[in-house]
């Protein structure tokens, strides 16, 4: 796909022009993260990694993206409540995966106890590549559907005006004029107000469980001013300082330092390494209590690849959806292949396929965060290392999405200045509310479009990969 600014890319002089122009456009607009070497302190930030100019999308993908997220939001809120699905799909997982394991722990033990919580919230992210198959028809192929920290929402609602700044400098107005705006932050931030809202209690706030190293804190900032904006309390804190001063009472309110908690929001806690025993206990505590939790641990495992690669077998959507074929359609148009590599016929036929050719694929533990997949010959090694052991029910294999690549600057601070060829990835946000069994919201709220370099094969923005991008339509 070739963008209106071609001609532009290999003019040097002109692009050395218009990078510190974009730069300091970005900086503007609070498109910012903390450093590297001040993670926590804000004296000193620097702008996040951003492309150079936007990217093309087809604009029927786009919205088939679009179209397709409210069926996404009620199929992640059915199989949330499913605990005979989750049990059964997990049940190779959890025992060989030790993170998936304390995390099924914590929904045994709560369902065991009976659920306290009686209102939900979803914010997801669904992201998908496009896919450019031998017939070099493009289509829109799903990568993940991420239940947890799904994040960047803050920082691309301030990502249009600095393309279409960089764009009306460099005489393309008209194509600055077309650039969407996007406001993901502000629909996230709606879907919490409504759950702190249906929560109940006025002077309770909003808890944001964050990480110890806190370099995406303006990300967070846009969806907590949002909330302030709307008189709504926002505290945030860490998994030990939950461990170590929250408390529920006799109905199960959570406490933190003395004040009640309405909504608990995640943007840490989908990694092993965010957990010691402190951070286990404080999760545990947390879901015990009446408190939204987002994501609540059910939905947190809806999130795993395993989930991901048996809501594709046939009839599995159909289950979930039975009133609803138009949703089964749209969502199944969106699944690359996925396969089990659970120990048996199935999965023995699936690592023979991945081991005679494994550049068509992708191995993917339960891992979120990013950078955990793996491609290629190493493929081969992992599974032939596997063998027939439990071990290799820990991964899926997915086919291997093959978008075009196409040229642009990525801009990260401290790097140097170079075209090169990238591949982009798409998330829409979705937020849902559910009180006791009636969904309240059900919502698409805005996208993500994320670009790297075509030789990583793998990590978003969070892990310094990929940049943050828009889509322009074509
Ligand atoms: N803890 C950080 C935050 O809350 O901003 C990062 C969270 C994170 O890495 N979230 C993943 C994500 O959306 C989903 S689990 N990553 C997008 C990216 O890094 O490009």
């Amino acid at each position: 796909m070739t963008a209106p600014w071609d001609d532009i890319l290999l003019n040097k002089q002109l692009i050395e022009d218009v990078v510190p122009i974009a730069v300091d456009a970005a900086l503007l607009q609070g498109v910012l993260m903390r450093t590297k070497e001040e993670p926590n302190a804000s004296d000193m930030v620097n702008y996040a990694p951003f492309s150079l100019f936007p990217s093309p999308v087809p604009r029927t993908l786009f919205e088939e993206a679009r179209a397709v997220q409210q069926d996404f939001n009620l199929l992640v809120n059915l199989v949330s409540q499913d605990f005979r699905f989750l049990k059964q799909t997990l049940a190779s997982t959890v025992k060989v995966d030790e993170f998936v394991a304390q995390l099924f722990k914590i929904y045994r033990h709560v369902l065991e106890e009976g659920v306290a919580q009686s209102v939900f919230l979803g914010i997801n992210r669904s992201d998908y590549m496009f896919d450019r198959g031998t017939d070099g028809i493009v289509a829109l192929k799903q990568i993940e559907i991420n239940t947890i920290a799904a994040s960047f929402g803050g920082l691309a609602s301030r990502t249009p005006d600095v393309h279409r700044h960089v764009l009306t400098v460099l005489g393309k107005s008209e194509e600055a004029s077309r650039l969407l705006s996007n406001h993901p932050a502000e629909g996230i931030a709606a879907g919490i107000a409504l759950a702190w809202k249906l929560y109940g209690s006025d002077k309770a706030v909003v808890l944001f469980l964050v990480e110890n190293i806190q370099r995406n804190i303006f990300d967070h900032r846009y969806i907590e001013n949002e909330l302030w904006k709307r008189k709504i309390s926002v505290i945030r804190r860490r998994l030990c300082d939950v461990a170590e001063r929250a408390s529920l009472d006799k109905d199960r309110r959570l406490y933190m330092d003395g004040q009640e908690v309405a909504v608990a929001y995640f943007r840490t806690g989908y990694m092993p390494e965010d957990y010691d025993t402190q951070g286990w206990d404080a999760r545990l505590m947390m879901e015990r209590s009446q408190a939204v939790k987002c994501p609540d641990i059910a939905t947190q495992l809806v999130g795993t690849k395993k989930v991901q690669q048996e809501l594709s077998r046939p009839g599995t959507l159909e289950r979930f959806l039975p009133t609803n074929p138009e949703a089964v359609a749209r969502i199944r148009k969106t699944f690359a292949g996925l396969f089990s590599l659970d120990l048996g016929e199935e999965g023995d036929k699936t690592a023979a396929m991945a081991i005679a050719t494994p550049e068509k694929f992708v191995l993917k533990p339960q891992r979120e965060g990013g950078g955990n997949n793996i491609y290629s010959e190493e493929i081969k090694k992992v599974l032939e290392k596997a063998g027939n052991s439990a071990e290799r029910s820990s991964y899926i294999l997915m086919d291997k999405i093959c978008p075009q690549p196409v040229k642009n600057y990525l801009l990260k601070a401290g790097g140097a200045l170079q075209l090169s060829d990238c591949i982009s990835e798409l998330g829409i946000f979705g937020v849902y509310v559910r009180h006791r069994k009636e969904l309240l919201l059900n919502e698409q709220v805005g996208h993500l479009l994320r670009t790297k370099a075509v030789q990583h094969a793998d990590g978003g923005v969070a892990a310094g990969v990929a940049v943050l991008d828009n889509p322009f339509l074509l």
